[in-house]
């Protein structure tokens, strides 16, 4: 079920992107899902603990990446998403309509990466994925191993700031890896993100400097591999 995003829909995908997708198989999101409520971007709590990641992401990690960084980017979406309203109503200023949808596009879907990015991650993570997504990986990847190569690589290799994606890519029905740069560029449209590893330099420096590879490596043990098989079996509904 898409949320009401109202103009937010002209983020990338946000609307599906926070759909619910519980590893229970539940209809209802989970409070760590809702990133909209009553008309503006909300910041939703971590599903876990701030130092639940120990010792492969540490808590002043994970203190200053949500509740700095992730609630500028709510602070921002809400920023444009308004001026755009008011452009939309007529008492905004036309002339800057493209200033504010670039805005909009970049604090967008960098409150819709994050969602994500918090949900992919648990303390009792990692292992390999099951059941469909498990095929699904076969299928389109060749193995499991295949796909943990690609995607570490790809992932470590995205030029500044950016994102390493696993999506559901809907015109091929199979699964992509794929990159962002920023929260926004280089994304394939139509493509359904399940799982998403922040490579800013703010989601690892701290404790990995300038080693990202290693940081992604350490990423693959906290996956939540049940969230990302919800999430793909939404996906294939549509
Ligand atoms: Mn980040």
């Amino acid at each position: 079920m898409l949320k009401g995003l109202g103009a937010g829909a002209a983020v990338l995908g946000a609307g599906s992107m926070l759909r619910a997708g519980t590893a229970d198989g539940g209809d209802s999101p989970a409070e760590s899902e809702i990133g909209f409520r009553d008309g503006v971007y909300v910041l939703p709590p971590l599903p876990y603990a701030y130092d639940a990641l120990e010792p492969y992401i540490d808590e002043q990690t994970m203190r200053l990446h949500h509740d700095i960084h992730h609630a500028g980017y709510v602070r921002g979406a809400n920023r444009a998403l308004e001026k755009l309203r008011s452009i939309a109503t007529g008492d905004g200023d036309r002339p800057y309509s493209k200033h504010w949808a670039r805005e909009l596009a970049f604090h967008g879907s960098g409150h819709a990466m994050h969602v994500l990015f918090w949900n992919c991650m648990t303390h009792d993570g990692g292992g390999v994925a099951r059941g469909d997504l498990a095929k699904a990986i076969r299928l389109s990847f060749g193995s499991f191993e295949g796909f943990t190569e690609l995607f570490r690589a790809v992932s470590g290799s995205v030029e500044g700031s950016g994102w390493g994606i696993l999506g559901y890519e809907s015109l091929s029905g199979g699964l992509i890896v794929i990159q962002a740069e920023k929260h926004q560029d280089l994304t394939v449209q139509g493509t359904y993100p399940l799982l998403a590893v922040d490579v800013w330099e703010h989601a690892y420096y701290l404790k990995y400097q300038n080693k990202r590879a290693d940081y992604v490596k350490a990423f693959m043990n906290v996956i939540n591999w049940d969230y990302v098989g919800a999430r793909y079996a939404a996906a294939r509904m549509g």
